[in-house]
């Protein structure tokens, strides 16, 4: 398949001023005219006016009111020759947004008219120079019928709207400020809003908005409460306030992904916009707040100031997750207290550690690993990666570490100071980082942009009793990936700390200080190795590196059961307490598996009975220490990897927690009550969150009185982050309620398709806890049959068919392959619906190589099949192929 390269970029020779859009809604046959005010571009060569459609059905194409004196038509480029500096361009299409299945474009959910047009969906409305470096002022007129389309929404401000004969009404929209095609939207449904007025911080008074169904007006405050929080926190943390005097927000149950940032007029998938006490959990209103937060950021960064081209992406997306994980925390730690706050703010980090673990690392360990900064691409819709989000907000995480937060922001000052209104490059972004830092040398960080793979720091200490000195060696090293063999050395920032053997941190001096300075120290590592000497120690300490989790890398550091075991119990910083906890548990997992017969040693079972058992901790973080590490992750750290002996390890490791920590479980259980009504506090969650892990151990061990325990919790919840917290432990276990649980949880839900998502997903992760039990896949494929699935909701393919082959590999990599021809079979129906669901699904196969040959034969069978298979779209071709290479 043919691939971009970043190299080749140009700058178009022409480009669009003002286009003057005008929408005929029908939902068969919808005829756009589009009016574009062309002009050369003097940064350019000379060159005709290039134009991208697909699917269009081409009605007319004038230029300045005449037939165009020479077209040449290449697929979806259509490229016109045209004298002068300025024309007008018209051209009309038609399209059909019911036969409209992939979501991408102008499509139909619900009898609502929707748009997505980022990366590349802009072209599937009209011709148009679609790429993110033609930014242009756009006007909207949408006309549709009354009835079924009440509510006609662009971009910007709304300047007129009237009825039209025959039942039809118009609205007309202009958007004050120059966007790229990717961030025009409409919408066109019957929807009604949920509202607020505030003031900005110079005060000027905004309206916002939340758009949704009638019937689901009483889950959107928690939503609006999240926008105006992100802005406050825009305004206070960066100095950027809402540049429009509307701001609208609109729910739609068919989308690809969470949400999408258009000018002035998000566009979300339900599942980030609502949210109620008795359907949505703890995690379901974190997710919500940091969505809404997400794409409120782009704004500025993203909207205000965009990529010149998509191999910038993590440019906006980066700096976008990285500001979003800010907020939450800001917002988690606020809530807590001064006395929780740092326990919350560390919690958070936690989680984003562990996406950053479970999705990033396998993808730089395969066959699609590209840098923050990709050089390369086939579909870009492949490259909204956890590589591009989650990498790239590290890295800009490690700029923060590096300049400081006030370095940070005057860089971000500067940044909007030069920039705003244009599109620009990753490039831009680190110079001036530089520049508003006096020159601070970021030449070598810039391989975090183009080199991918997670690098390796390997440490080892050397203990000098003689001076009281501890020399600390640090070596990195990336490995190869695809098309890249020989890797430089980055900048890694390590925060490290040294433990006293009181479990007290000792205070730091280096080699040539005068005195010890605070007890953690950020080092910088940027040579191959490098060794640090700290003096003035009275014992042997030990090292707790990569605090707070520093730099995106893998640390490798011999560390004993015993110290692995300190450190879960002394390390001052709790990310690391966290990671001790992780490894730990990873040894056991791993041993047990290597070796069926090996059992849970002593010494783990007293480090989890401890930290289970020591209140002051903060119940949240004693939830993340205490749950096991992720299966995908462990798998990726088993080599070869084995899914099944991993599973059967696992369901021995969760039984032998449940049952030899039972009467603790069911006391933390207890304790860990949350009177009241509901509220999303992270205080209450955290407990709600152990809890629910002590029911989800006891319940695996089987235990009677912890299934009765969830049973009765099950039945008297109050609230869906018990409620579903108590179902997934019976669900997860042999107990003959699970049936009866299952059908009592959808009858209480049937009409609710986000809780049935929850109810679909459920069931598709279940292990197997009893040997005579069915296979999961056969519950899956009962599933699909169930008249709330269907393949042509992202929600419910994500739901089922992700959770069975993202979330339990356990089932699916089945000794029979019956999971891989399921998979295959899957992926060729998604491709013809929809290719970006398709290619998503396809991708839960791409490590294949790191399997036991067994399992090897089989994937690459069905991956051959897959390829094989006619009317391949761009998008699963392009994973596939990468995955067969
Ligand atoms: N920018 C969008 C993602 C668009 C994905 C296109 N396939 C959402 C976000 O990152 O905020
Ligand atoms: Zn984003």
């Amino acid at each position: 398949a043919p691939s971009i390269q970043r190299a080749d970029y140009q700058p178009l020779a022409w480009k669009v001023e003002t286009v003057d859009l005008h929408f005929r809604l029908e939902p068969e046959s919808t005829v756009v005219t589009n009016r574009m005010l062309c002009v050369r571009n003097r940064e350019a060569e000379a060159g005709p006016i290039r134009l991208w459609g697909e699917d269009l059905e081409r009605l007319s194409l004038t230029v300045d009111g005449q037939a165009p004196q020479a077209v040449r038509e290449q697929g979806a480029l259509l490229e016109i020759e045209a004298d002068g500096e300025r024309v007008v361009v018209e051209v009309q299409t038609r399209i059909n947004p019911k036969a409209n299945t992939t979501l991408s474009g102008l499509y139909l959910s619900n009898g609502g008219f929707f748009t997505q047009c980022e990366a590349e969906g802009f072209r599937r409305i009209t011709c148009f120079p679609d790429r993110p470096d033609v930014m242009a002022r756009f006007t909207v007129t949408l006309e549709a019928d009354r009835k079924t389309c009440p509510v006609l929404l662009s971009n910007g401000n709304l300047v007129e709207q009237g009825e039209l004969p025959g039942g039809r009404h118009y609205a007309k929209w202009e958007d004050p400020f120059p966007k790229p095609s990717y961030l025009f939207a409409l919408v066109a449904a019957d929807l009604v809003a949920y509202e607020r007025t505030v003031e900005t911080m110079s005060g000027r008074e905004v309206l916002l908005q939340v758009w949704v169904e009638a019937g689901n007006l009483d889950r959107v405050e928690h939503a609006m409460d999240s926008l105006v929080h992100s802005m406050r926190w825009d305004e206070e943390t960066f100095g950027l306030e809402l540049d429009l005097d509307r701001f609208m927000i609109v729910a739609v149950a068919d989308f690809n992904m969470g949400a999408m940032e258009n000018k002035g007029l998000n566009i979300f998938n339900t599942k980030f916009i609502l949210a109620k006490p008795d359907t949505a959990t703890d995690v379901d209103y974190e997710n919500v707040e940091s969505v809404v937060a997400h794409e409120y950021f782009h704004n500025w960064t993203g909207n205000r100031v965009t990529c010149r081209d998509w191999f910038q992406l993590t440019l906006k997306e980066g700096l976008t997750v990285f500001r979003d994980q800010q907020f939450s925390a800001d917002m988690l730690a606020r809530a807590a207290g001064a006395e929780g706050a740092a326990s919350a703010c560390a919690v958070k980090r936690i989680d984003d550690v562990r996406v950053l673990r479970a999705a990033q690392f396998p993808e730089d360990a395969g066959p699609m690993a590209h840098p923050i900064r990709p050089d390369s691409y086939q579909e870009i819709n492949n490259f909204y990666t956890a590589t591009v989000y989650e990498k790239g907000a590290e890295v800009i995480r490690m700029l923060h570490t590096l300049l400081g937060p006030e370095g940070f922001r005057n860089g971000m000052d500067l940044y909007f100071s030069y920039f705003d209104g244009q599109a620009v490059t990753c490039d831009d972004f680190v110079e001036v980082m530089s520049e508003a830092n006096n020159g601070f040398d970021l030449d070598q960080f810039m391989h975090w942009y183009s080199q991918a793979g997670t690098p390796r720091v390997k440490a080892s200490g050397q203990w000098n009793a003689a001076d009281g000195s501890y020399t600390l060696t640090l070596a990195q090293s990336t490995p190869a990936t695809p098309g890249e063999h020989a890797k430089l050395p980055l900048v890694i920032p390590v925060a490290a700390g040294l433990i006293g053997p009181d479990g007290r941190d000792c205070p730091l001096q280096l080699e040539g200080e005068s005195q010890p300075g605070p007890t953690t120290r950020v080092l910088k590592l940027t040579e191959a190795s490098q060794s640090f000497r700290f003096v003035g120690l009275t014992a042997e300490p030990v090292p707790s590196l990569l605090r707070g989790f520093s730099a995106p890398v893998i640390l490798e550091l011999d560390e004993d059961d015993a110290r692995l075991a300190f450190r879960m119990a002394h390390d001052a910083d709790p990310c690391n307490r966290w990671d001790a906890a992780q490894r730990y548990a990873e040894r056991v997992a791993l041993a047990m598996a290597a070796d069926p017969s090996a059992g849970v040693p002593a010494a783990f079972l007293d480090a989890f009975r401890a930290l289970l058992g020591n209140a002051a901790l903060d119940p949240a973080f004693r939830a993340q220490a205490l749950a096991l590490p992720g299966e995908a992750y462990l798998l990726e750290r088993m080599k070869p990897a084995d899914p099944l002996a991993l599973r059967a390890a696992l369901v021995r490791l969760m039984r032998t927690l449940g049952t030899s920590l039972a009467a603790e479980w069911l006391s933390t259980c207890e304790a860990m009550q949350v009177p009241g009504p509901y509220r999303y506090h992270p205080g209450d969650a955290g407990r709600r969150a152990l809890a629910n892990l002590a029911l989800r151990y006891l319940a695996a061990a089987g235990n009677a009185e912890g299934l009765a325990l969830a049973q009765r919790r099950f039945e008297g919840a109050t609230n869906m982050t018990e409620r579903f917290g108590a179902l997934a432990a019976l669900v997860q276990s042999t107990h003959p309620a699970r049936e009866a649980v299952l059908a009592a949880f959808h009858a209480r839900y049937r009409d609710d398709a986000l809780v049935l998502d929850k109810w679909f997903a459920l069931q598709a992760g279940a292990w197997r806890w009893d040997a005579a039990a069915a296979p999961t896949l056969a519950r899956v494929k009962a599933l699909m049959a169930d008249a709330a699935f269907s393949l042509s909701n992202p929600n419910k393919v994500y739901a089922l068919l992700g959770t069975y082959f993202r979330a339990n590999p356990g089932e699916f990599h089945a000794a029979d392959g019956s999971g891989h021809v399921f998979w295959a079979d899957q992926v060729i129906a998604l491709n013809a619906k929809n290719p970006q669901v398709a290619a998503r699904m396809a991708r839960a196969l791409e490590n294949w190589r790191h399997f036991v040959p067994a399992l090897q034969a089989s994937i690459r069978s069905q991956l051959e099949r897959v390829l094989a298979s006619p009317d391949l779209s761009p998008d699963v071709a392009e994973v596939v192929g990468k995955a067969l290479d």
